[in-house]
């Protein structure tokens, strides 16, 4: 298991990586978490806490495999065989340069140094900040993480059960200390994929904070 750094003691090897906080994710958004808003001061609040963050945006282009609507007679939320495995089919969601695919408005992380894109290719989901949902093409993330130098990964944002526990199974692939910050994060939970979620973490060695406060 990862030995996590006393709270509040970060530095240059630690990096907080904000998960899809869209307005997409958000009340009134297209594929809405519950509470999805709630968490923009508590991410804005902890992000104060760290000299390096990465931002991630879902950012898929019109008739993702991902939507429902790109399968005939298909609803949301159903699950389909694809080449690469399950996919869960999702409402038409963050289409690239939408108003639901940009960040939240409440969003004030002016230091953060990267927005990484993913969900961009027409015909492979990507819930990981690290890799495809084929579990098998790299974003580059990893790569650009070892060569900044970061160990420590702390997560947070939307939604818990899908990008945000996706990143941080992959984070700990990829060898870095991982840590999820609950209190900056919310769930979709659908057919118990939230307690899914947190089992496969533990068993993962992904550290759980509740706050950073
Ligand atoms: C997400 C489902 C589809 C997420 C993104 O950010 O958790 N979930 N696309
Ligand atoms: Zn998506």
């Amino acid at each position: 298991m990862p030995v996590m750094p006393e709270i509040g003691a970060f530095g240059e090897a630690d990096l907080l990586i904000v998960i899809d906080v869209q307005n997409d994710f958000c009340p009134g958004g297209a594929l809405a978490v519950a509470g999805g808003d709630e968490v923009v001061p508590v991410v804005n609040r902890v992000a104060r806490r760290f000299a390096h963050v990465v931002l991630t945006q879902d950012w898929h282009p019109p008739h993702h495999v991902s939507f429902a609507s790109s399968h005939p007679g298909r609803k949301p939320f159903e699950v389909v065989d694809l080449a690469y495995g399950q996919q869960t089919l999702w409402p038409d969601h963050c289409v690239q340069n939408s108003k639901g695919a940009e960040f939240h408005p409440g969003l004030d992380i002016p230091h953060a140094e990267l927005i990484a894109r993913k969900g961009f290719r027409e015909a492979v989901d990507s819930y990981s900040a690290f890799y495809e949902n084929d579990h098998a093409t790299p974003t580059g993330l990893g790569g650009y993480l070892r060569e900044r130098g970061f160990r420590r990964v702390f997560l947070c944002g939307l939604a818990i059960d899908f990008c945000v526990g996706y990143s941080a199974l992959d984070a700990r692939r990829e060898g870095f200390e991982v840590a999820v910050i609950e209190a900056a994060c919310r769930a979709i939970d659908l057919q118990g994929s939230l307690a899914q979620a947190w089992r496969a973490m533990a068993e993962a060695g992904v550290a759980r904070f509740a706050d950073l406060s």
